[in-house]
């Protein structure tokens, strides 16, 4: 079964992000820090174009930090300006208004010069669904004005928001590529919860976890389930393993649903550490 979700609200909050972008002077666009290019919207890089852009790697509290360091040099490698945020824990995310402020800094003098008045710089947030982008403009506002839950899909319309004099933010609902390059990417997406549950092979999704699992976190999959599995185990065997030690038999069988809902939402709560999906030197393989 294809993961697939860009249902018409994405689309019309695609066609919205285009109308505004000519109100607003730079663009910041949240990733997941746990896999910054398979949550990057390449798609909507088309819609930015050349707009003024920073690249949010959220989230970064839950992720791996050395491998998701390697994505932003990757980044900026490709001429992003790249900035860490832990929109939900920390105290202040200024540094990015001056980011901002130094990135628009041309363009402010430009207009200086030319006699107009100083006023706020207006940016917009983008991503893909539940990356944190209403949390990022609260904490910026220091106020609980825009909804946030962490499932995909929260924030329904557009909403402009005053920070101070400085700043005006736009809340955007989370927005898919239309089509996914590759599997891979929206089985992530889906472990990061960017794509509703209700509409994904969630099996396929905890197969694919288990086999990551295996590759790179054996020992603390291993250790956290306490079941006896080897690196050599097959992925249905080790969700027999994790079902038949969590969860009774029904009907004789093992619940494999339940099984598959504890290791999605086990992930989703760090039960394995902090890991990073997107593997850097995966991607120079697949390059070759
Ligand atoms: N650990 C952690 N959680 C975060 C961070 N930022 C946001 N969250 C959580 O992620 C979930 C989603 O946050 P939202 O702000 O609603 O995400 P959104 O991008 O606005 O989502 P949509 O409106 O659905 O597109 C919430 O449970 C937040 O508390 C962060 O930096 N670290
Ligand atoms: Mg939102």
């Amino acid at each position: 079964m294809t993961i697939q979700w860009f249902p018409g609200h994405m689309a019309k909050a695609t066609r919205e992000v285009k109308e505004n972008l000519k109100l607003v002077d730079i663009v910041f666009e949240l990733v997941d820090a746990r896999c910054p290019l398979s949550s990057h919207n390449m798609y909507l890089d088309e819609v930015v174009k050349d707009k003024k852009k920073v690249i949010i790697f959220n989230k970064i509290d839950l992720c791996d930090k050395k491998e998701t360091a390697k994505w932003k040099k990757y980044f900026e490698e490709r001429g992003y300006k790249v900035v860490y945020a832990d929109a939900k824990n920390s105290n202040s995310l200024n540094g990015i208004i001056g980011e901002a402020k130094e990135e628009l800094s041309e363009k402010f003098e430009r207009m200086k010069a030319k006699g107009i008045k100083p006023r706020a710089i207006r940016s917009m947030v983008i991503g893909v669904p539940n990356v944190g982008k209403s949390t990022f403009i609260n904490k910026m506002i220091k106020k609980n004005v825009a909804n946030t839950a962490n499932r995909p899909g929260v924030t329904k319309k557009q909403q402009w928001l005053k920070l101070n004099k400085d700043i005006d933010l736009l809340d955007t609902p989370g927005i898919l590529m239309p089509k996914f390059d590759n599997q891979e990417i929206g089985k992530k997406l889906s472990l990061i919860a960017s794509i509703k549950d209700d509409i994904t092979p969630l099996d396929e999704v905890a197969l694919y976890l288990i086999e990551f699992l295996k590759k790179y976190h054996f020992e603390d999959f291993k250790s956290f389930y306490k079941i006896d599995i080897s690196k050599d185990s097959e992925s249905l065997e080790i969700m027999q393993a994790i079902a038949k030690k969590r969860f009774k038999l029904i009907a004789g069988d093992y619940d494999y649903d339940a099984a598959i809902k504890l290791l999605i939402q086990d992930f989703r709560t760090q039960k394995f550490g902090l890991i990073t999906l997107d593997k850097y030197e995966d991607m120079l393989a697949h390059e070759d």
